[in-house]
């Protein structure tokens, strides 16, 4: 998708620390990390976000999760971590690509907001 950030990530456009890859998803470091760990999930596919969800396959989305949970292992994430999607406005998503933060290595604040 033209104008897409995370897509011009994607086509090597602009640069990114790659943690992961694989058919269907695309992993690389936040560029402002809220976490010692802070990694940012993304399918391949261009999909504005869990909104729109029903534009991309069943194998596209389970292999967010899936890769997800081997990131964490990777990681040495045995303590727990988080993982956010935020949807929209008044989540405060900032780019519209579906993506999923994996925030780790420090407590999380009890409070989701
Ligand atoms: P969200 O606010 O949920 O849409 O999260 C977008 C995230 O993307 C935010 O944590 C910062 C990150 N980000 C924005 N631009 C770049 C970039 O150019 N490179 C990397 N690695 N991360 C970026």
């Amino acid at each position: 998708m033209e104008n897409c950030l995370f897509c011009k990530i994607l086509a090597g456009e602009i640069p990114s620390s790659k943690v992961y890859e694989d058919e269907y998803v695309y992993a690389f470091r936040d560029i402002n990390p809220q976490a010692p760990t802070h990694i940012l999930v993304i399918p391949k596919k261009h999909v504005g976000s869990i909104a729109e969800a029903d534009q991309a396959s069943d194998a596209e989305l389970a292999a967010c999760l899936r890769a997800v949970r081997k990131i964490a292992l990777d990681e040495k994430l045995e303590n727990g971590y988080r993982v956010v999607s935020n949807c929209g406005p008044d989540a405060c998503q900032s780019v519209p690509h579906l993506h999923f933060h994996i925030l780790g290595g420090r407590k999380m604040a009890e409070e989701m907001a």
